[in-house]
This record gives C-alpha cells, structure tokens and sequence, in this order.
C-alpha cells in the first residue's frame, strides 16, 4: 500500500534518480491542497452511512428485481450483504483519497473482485451502477461549499470520481 509521496520514492529509487522536478511539483500541490483534501475525505467519511443507503434505494428502485424472490439482495441476508459491499467500496475509495493514490484501493479491494462476483453469480453490472450511485452523491457533497471557504476544488473532485471508476469499472 502506497500514498502519492511513497509512490513516488518507489518510482524514483526504481531508477536510482533523485525526485524530478514534475515529481516535487505535483507533491507540493498536494501538500497545498491538503486541507481541502482532508475536507472532502470528512464529508464523506461522515456521510457514509447516507452515501450507502440512498444509493442502494436508488439500486433496487431502477432494478427492482434485484430484491425480488430470486433476486440477488432478495432475503436480508442478501441485502446484508450488498449494503456492506457497497460500505467496503466506498472506506476502501476514501482511503485512496486521502492517501492519494488508489494502491490501497487496488490491492485490498478491488483485486478479484470481479471474480468473486462471478462465482458468486452477483451481477457485476449492478455493482457498478451501485458505486457510479455513490460517486455521484461523494461528487456532489465534495462540490457542496455550504459552511466552507469556497475555492477551487476540482482536481480533487475529479481525483475522488476518478477512484469511484476505477472501482466501477473493476466488477463489469
Ligand atoms: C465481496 N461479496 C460477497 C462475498 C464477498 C463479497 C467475498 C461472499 C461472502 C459473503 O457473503 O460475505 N468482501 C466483499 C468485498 C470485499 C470483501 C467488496 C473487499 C475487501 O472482502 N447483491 C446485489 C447487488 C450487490 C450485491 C447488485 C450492490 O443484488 C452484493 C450490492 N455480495 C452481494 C450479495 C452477496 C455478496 C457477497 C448479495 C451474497 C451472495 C450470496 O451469498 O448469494
């Protein structure tokens, strides 16, 4: 598991160099942006719970078969379950935002993921469209500056998406 300033000793040692300018630009911006980082990994840490439930109801009310008899989050332990692999998804995302890199996400997550899903016979494409749900609630909690300073926060917006994709496109 790796954060952005780990990563980029890791790439820097591989080829026995000193950091590169590029590298030192992109860790001081991160360090700049850092409280607006450690904000947006609060709000949804915070939401967490909410981020969950409402996208599943936004889930199974575009996909009701899914809680339907034979459905695959028909039964509550079914429904447990999903909930709970929706909860893993999104710590596992705010952990790569506030570390900055998606290894963790990556390798204690996602990996086999897709795999586990297909012998589970748990539709992979539903997962998706279950984490694309809590992007777009993350996004727009992170977009949200009521009670904050507002100021430009949309690389980091775009970082925190850019997780829920990898992660989305990781069990179709
Ligand atoms: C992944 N999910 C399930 C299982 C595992 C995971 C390993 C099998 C064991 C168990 O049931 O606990 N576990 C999960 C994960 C990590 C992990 C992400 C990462 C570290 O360790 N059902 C639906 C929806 C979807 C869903 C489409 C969005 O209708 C999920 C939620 N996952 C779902 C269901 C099961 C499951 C298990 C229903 C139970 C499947 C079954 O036993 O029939």
């Amino acid at each position: 598991m790796l954060d952005a300033f780990a990563k980029v000793v890791a790439q820097a040692d591989a080829r026995g160099e000193f950091l590169s300018n590029t590298q030192i630009d992109a860790l001081s911006k991160m360090v700049k942006e850092g409280n607006q980082r450690l904000d947006i990994v609060n709000k949804v840490t915070s939401n967490a719970s909410a981020i969950v439930t409402n996208s599943a109801r936004a889930l199974f009310a575009e996909q009701p078969q899914l809680i339907q008899p034979g459905g695959n989050a028909y039964t509550s332990r079914r429904m447990a379950a999903c909930l709970r692999d929706m909860e893993i998804v999104l710590r596992y995302v705010s952990y790569a935002m506030i570390a900055g890199d998606s290894s963790v996400l990556d390798d204690r997550c996602l990996n086999g993921l897709r795999e586990t899903y297909q012998a589970l016979g748990t539709p992979g494409s539903s997962v998706a469209v279950a984490i694309q749900k809590m992007k777009d609630a993350s996004v727009a909690l992170a977009n949200d500056t009521t009670g904050t300073p507002i100021g430009d926060c949309s690389s980091l917006v775009a970082e925190l998406a850019g997780y829920f994709d990898r992660a989305a496109v990781s069990v179709v």
